[in-house]
């Protein structure tokens, strides 16, 4: 009997739980440039797909970037702000910087764990943003050294709908065999100005299993997908990380990458 009412209740919370998952967003309009220029750049930690509840972000740990293996710590340069989903409001910050030279520039965010109450663990989403000025390319496939990083494969800047996104989940820089992996589309477009999501979807979701589609890495850590429709796409490989633990709960260090695919 009891077994029964645990089951039931078990059913239940399962029931409940999102369908979408959470995502730390590095944000810039366009990640191909031409002539440089001012990138303005938006964190916030959501779920994109329904452009869903978002969690108040505390202050990260490292925020930096990398031009011609130069890394820039951005850290200070961040100034929080309010962010609107379709629900709730959520901390978050932002920042601009300025493209000085051409080739690749890596931000890399390590943001403070977040303390995901419903299931008393804490999540740290190690995440990676590429900019490129002036189609040279210099550091998009190097490893920043991340505890928990996916590198790609391909140019996450020069990619047109319908092809293929590749990378490699790695652990302190050692590739992490059939890494879970998930994917979602940024379907509400993030609106600069006013610090909100678009309320229009772009897409309908069929079943819940294509809100956050999951993957898995193949022996080598290595992993594949098309990306059938231009705009944002999230990648982030679950807790690959090598710390477990923060104040006594337990952590999931995730690595986060974002990929804007082009119209052909
Ligand atoms: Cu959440």
């Amino acid at each position: 009997m009891k077994k029964i009412v645990l089951l039931s209740l078990f059913a239940l919370f399962a029931a409940a739980l999102p369908a979408s998952a959470h995502f730390q967003m590095l944000y810039t309009p366009q990640t191909i440039l031409d002539k440089g220029g001012e990138v303005p750049l938006k964190l916030v930690f959501t779920h994109p797909f329904e452009a869903g509840h978002t969690m108040d972000m505390g202050s990260p740990q490292e925020f930096f970037v990398v031009n011609k293996e130069k890394k820039t710590d951005l850290l200070k340069t961040l100034k929080p702000i309010t962010w609107t989903s379709l629900e709730n409001k959520g901390k978050a910050f932002e920042t601009s910087f300025k493209l000085k030279g051409m080739g690749d520039y890596v931000f890399c965010l390590v943001p403070a764990p977040y303390l995901e109450k419903a299931e008393d663990v804490y999540i740290q989403q190690i995440t990676k943003l590429i900019v490129n000025n002036g189609s040279l390319p210099t550091d998009w496939d190097a490893d920043m050294g991340l505890k928990a990083e996916i590198v790609p494969l391909d140019k996450p800047y020069a990619i047109w709908a319908g092809g293929v996104f590749r990378g490699v989940v790695k652990s302190e820089g050692k590739p992490v065999p059939f890494a879970e992996i998930e994917v979602e589309y940024m379907n509400h477009k993030p609106d600069m100005k006013k610090n909100v999501f678009d309320k229009k979807a772009m897409v309908e979701a069929p079943h819940d299993a294509f809100v956050t589609l999951t993957i898995k890495a193949d022996a080598n850590g290595t992993f594949a997908f098309a990306m059938p429709k231009a705009g944002w796409w999230g990648f982030a490989a679950l807790g690959v990380g090598p710390d477990t633990e923060f104040e006594g709960k337990e952590l999931s260090q995730d690595a986060v990458i974002w990929v804007q695919a082009t119209k052909m």
